[in-house]
């Protein structure tokens, strides 16, 4: 693995970060990705004790920024062997009536045409070089709708479609396509999906034990270091207190 570059979106918290850590020890070379430059750079300069790293900061939603981002790539760092799609949130909790559009939008625009416009970049030098692996995050979300989840879960669930649809258009050309789907992880998600309510994002935690980030980069870890001829196409991990999207024990 030593040789190999890793592209992560999403790196600047949560299971970005953490994959993003754990590569590092690894060795692969990383080039890490998000809007948050103060917290690249502070990573960047982390990891730099392990690995090379080069970081890109930009929105996935802006097509524009992610094909000059990618093109922008310095020649150690081009040849991308690992696509980690992470870059992704959850806008608001309401009910289909109560929704608010932008919120609509912006999970759409991120968490599907974002890992699109990234996955396009990239791709035509994987096809060239019949070599890569795509691994991207979809959810328990994509698996399964709970109340108030609807856009989120519907994005989820075409992230879902897209991993289908990558592994079956990509076969036979030498790239890995699969998607790991977690349950409940904590992060700065439920932050983000809350507007920064804390109280309100701690909640989404209390009474059982979640999964933590570095679990999930842990799964990625092991999908990444299979044989050549072994692709993990679709792994989805929860928490031992979850059953499914809706049923959490909250009395562990
Ligand atoms: P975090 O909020 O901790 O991290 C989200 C990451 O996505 C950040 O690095 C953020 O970077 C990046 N991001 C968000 N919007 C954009 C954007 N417009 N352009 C570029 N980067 C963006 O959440 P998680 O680590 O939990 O989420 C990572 C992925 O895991 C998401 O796809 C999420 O849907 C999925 N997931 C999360 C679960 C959970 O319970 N936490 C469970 C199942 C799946 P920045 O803000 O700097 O741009
Ligand atoms: C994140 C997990 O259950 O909050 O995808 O949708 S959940």
């Amino acid at each position: 693995m030593k040789n190999k570059t890793a592209f992560i979106t999403g790196a600047t918290s949560g299971i970005g970060m953490a994959t993003a850590k754990l590569f590092a020890k690894n060795g692969l070379k990383l080039i890490l990705c998000g809007r948050r430059e103060d917290r690249l750079k502070k990573l960047s300069k982390e990891l730099s004790t392990f690995t090379e790293v080069h970081t890109l900061s930009f929105d996935v939603r802006n097509k524009e920024a992610v094909f000059s981002a990618v093109n922008s790539l310095p020649k150690q760092f081009s040849e991308i062997d690992i696509l980690i799609n992470n870059a992704g949130n959850a806008h608001g909790m309401d009910t289909i009536d109560e929704g608010n559009i932008d919120d609509w939008d912006a999970m759409l625009d991120i968490n599907v045409k974002g890992l699109l416009y990234v996955s396009k970049a990239i791709l035509p030098k994987m096809m060239e070089r019949k070599s890569g692996h795509i691994i991207n995050i979809g959810s328990t979300a994509g698996k399964e709708v709970y109340p108030k989840g609807n856009v989120y879960c519907a994005s989820k669930h075409a992230v879902d479609a897209i991993n289908q649809g990558m592994r079956l258009d990509l076969n036979g050309k030498g790239i890995k396509v699969g998607a790991i789907n977690p349950g409940l992880v904590e992060t700065e998600f439920s932050e983000v999906r809350f507007k920064g309510d804390s109280e309100k994002a701690e909640k989404v935690y209390q009474g059982y034990t979640p999964l933590k980030p570095e679990d999930i980069a842990d799964i990625i870890w092991f999908a990444v270091t299979r044989p050549p001829h072994v692709n993990i196409a679709d792994l989805t991990v929860m928490c031992l207190d979850q059953a499914s999207s809706t049923i959490v024990n909250k009395a562990s």
